[in-house]
């Protein structure tokens, strides 16, 4: 690579790389494997390595997750640094891991623990009583769960000496709790949650300790500050301790003489570990004897005398019992593979997606045979190839069928493309596909009313179509009646669809289902022409105007709105009080008639770009504060503004906050 094309892919794995920490992090929702995020990560290292002068100001690499979370909890500055792990993938990363320790001493041994995924977290106690909770954070500054770590029934509130002391330990939820947790958001139609970790994070930064107590969390403690007030030299020694004051202690922990030994534990572990009720991801690695650790020393974010060894993704072999075909709205037929249950990192998978009929002759499935199963992003489960030696002759080579499994339709496959599609309009199972988009959470967002409840309105033939979404309070004495429903559930799905009316106008066409037009085309639509008369009048020619908007999208589009159907249909919902409204337009209003003062370092915008906001935003965006500042946006590091902005009362918001007002027009 020439340095123009490092430097080019240095910000493209920026850019991708923060998404996913974004993703991660602040949705806990994550879209990618740890595999695949942690050799991307791996390349954007080894880049900043070979130009430390190009290294870009909002790299992910000199972030720690807390930078990426926007909380409502008071911040705790860590007296004692709360260290992350530095990690490695292969025994030979973990030799030199060893090597690099025998340099400096021959005389010591290994603690090996399990990496609990969960969320890294501090507990202080005084004269024997639990007085606070904190996140790790960046490390040096976290977030206050007290309240929320009260609620842990496992984590001793008390201890049984007067102690005044640090510990800490991976805040975790079980599987099963997650699995149970899960079948119940399902029902509500509300999102799952991604993996433990994510659950437990989210469990643990809710506002209302009874959310977190409801959650069911456990913890492990693994770290005591200042072992040596105890007398203790030993980590084995420091469980030992925590066990005899009523904590939770993972008692797999072992004691390795050599790295061999530690080579051995983590082999036994990888397979012992399916069956336990909490998700690992890895084996923690320290030196045993902790009057070394000084010696071996620290960087800035990790200890020297520790590792954290990763484990490769989880595959598990299951049996494909069926291979199964639904409907999506744009009519595609996607196969799914019905397996024996199987538990994989976390939850119980018993279908995965198989994408397409190439897919499944690429790996010759067939019904019957067992196949390797694994879970992409730790969420979605995948078909990887099949297990040839136990293939029962028997079992038939698949053929995709002809008919749609939703009306019968004959099926229809365009040159080039891998899909099948039913192209019958009127068909059932596009429809109901095509209800449920226009709901859901990126579109009309309309809470309460999730593939279960749509699913039940449509078989009883109260939704027919999108526009009879507003026809539901007609059906209001039937479906209090409906089992799972009831008066006040009925309200609050009533009071969600009245205010969907309101929706913005990208949204509102990103739920229409338009061919090809994501949420993202829907917002540069709704920008261009304001209004959705304006865009039911566009002509090709002005749709390729638009930015990211090309000659199939500008086709699909002047297709869709010259069909009478969707003229009809978009006619009644204007009838029956639906009013999309263009909050792009709004956004230029926003700052209008304000003076915006930033100051301080940011972290996640450049200084140019925030003020380039501000201006966008119909603000003005000023460097010095004055009486007539509205308000002033501070990072760390700020001085004599900050100060300034204080002396005269003028209010002062943190980046987070000021990321929080605009967040909708980014
Ligand atoms: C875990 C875990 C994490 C903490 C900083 C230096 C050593 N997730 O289970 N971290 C540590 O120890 C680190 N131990 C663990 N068991």
């Amino acid at each position: 690579m020439t340095k123009e094309e490092s430097l080019k892919r240095m910000s493209e794995l920026v850019k991708i790389l923060n998404q996913y920490n974004y993703e991660y992090y602040v949705l806990d929702s994550p879209t990618v494997e740890d595999v695949e995020y942690d050799s991307l990560m791996h390349e954007l290292k080894k880049l900043e390595e070979e130009y430390p002068n190009d290294i870009l100001n909002n790299t992910p690499t000199r972030k720690v997750g807390a930078d990426y979370l926007k909380t409502d909890l008071e911040q705790v500055v860590h007296q004692n640094q709360m260290m992350s792990l530095q990690d490695v993938f292969s025994f030979d990363e973990l030799y030199e891991f060893d090597e690099r320790i025998r340099k400096i001493t021959k005389n010591f041994t290994y603690c090996c623990e399990l990496k609990i995924d969960g969320i890294a977290s501090t507990i202080h106690y005084e004269d024997g009583l639990l007085v606070l909770g904190a996140t790790r954070g960046n490390g040096q500054i976290g977030e206050n769960i007290t309240k929320n770590v009260l609620q842990i029934a496992t984590l001793p509130k008390v201890l049984n000496q007067h102690l005044s002391m640090e510990i800490r330990g991976e805040i975790y939820m079980k599987k099963s709790v997650l699995n149970s947790l899960n079948e119940k958001r399902k029902e509500q139609g509300e999102p799952l949650l991604a993996n433990p970790r994510n659950a437990a994070g989210g469990s643990l930064r809710q506002l209302d300790p009874n959310i977190t107590k409801e959650r069911k969390l456990d913890q492990f403690a693994y770290t005591l500050v200042n072992p040596e007030n105890y007398g203790l030299t030993k980590q084995t020694d420091v469980l030992a301790f925590f066990k005899s004051l009523g904590f939770s202690v993972n008692e797999n922990y072992r004691l390795c003489h050599n790295i061999e030994e530690v080579i051995s534990y983590i082999k036994e572990y990888d397979e012992k570990r399916k069956t336990l009720d909490y998700a690992t991801d890895g084996i923690v690695i320290k030196v045993n004897e902790l009057g070394l650790y000084d010696e071996i020393g620290y960087t800035v974010k990790v200890p020297k005398w520790a590792v954290a060894y990763k484990f490769p993704a989880e595959i598990v072999t299951t049996k494909l019992n069926d291979i199964i075909f639904t409907v999506g709205r744009t009519g595609i037929i996607t196969p799914n593979a019905i397996l024996d249950p199987v538990l994989i990192a976390g939850t119980t998978v018993s279908r995965a997606t198989l994408n397409n009929e190439a897919f499944i002759l690429e790996r010759d499935l067939r019904i019957g045979d067992y196949v390797r199963v694994r879970k992409a992003g730790e969420i979605i489960p995948e078909v990887v190839d099949v297990d040839l030696s136990r293939r029962d002759i028997n079992n038939k080579k698949f053929v995709m069928p002809s008919f749609c499994p939703a009306c019968g339709n004959l099926l229809v496959k365009k040159d080039q493309e891998a899909e099948h599609y039913c192209v019958n309009p009127e068909c059932g199972g596009r429809i109901l596909e095509g209800i449920i988009h226009f709901a859901s959470r990126q579109a009309m967002d309309i809470d309460g009313l999730g593939d279960k409840q749509i699913e039940l309105f449509y078989e009883l033939g109260y939704l027919k179509d999108i526009a009879d979404i507003y026809k539901l309070p007609d059906y209001k004495d039937e479906i209090i009646n409906l089992e799972r429903f009831g008066e006040k559930k009925v309200g609050n799905l009533f009071n969600s669809i009245e205010e969907s009316k309101n929706q913005s106008l990208d949204r509102f066409i990103f739920g229409l289902g338009i061919r090809f037009v994501g949420s993202k085309a829907s917002k540069n639509l709704a920008k261009y022409f304001g209004s959705l008369a304006n865009l039911m009048k566009a002509t090709y020619d002005e749709l390729l105007l638009i930015d990211d908007i090309g000659d199939v999208m500008a086709k699909s589009i002047v297709t869709y709105f010259q069909d009478k159907k969707h003229i009809d249909l978009i006619n009644r919902l204007l009838s029956y009080g639906v009013k999309p409204i263009n909050k792009i337009e709004e956004s230029l209003r926003l700052f209008e008639g304000r003076t915006i003062v930033l100051t301080g370092t940011l972290e996640k915008m450049s200084r140019d770009e925030g003020n380039d906001l501000i201006e966008r935003l119909g603000g003005k965006a000023a460097s010095s504060v004055s009486k007539k500042t509205s308000f002033v946006v501070a990072g760390p590091g700020a001085g004599s503004k900050l100060a300034k902005a204080k002396e005269l009362n003028i209010p002062v918001y943190n980046e987070d906050e000021f990321i929080e007002m605009v967040k909708d027009y980014l």
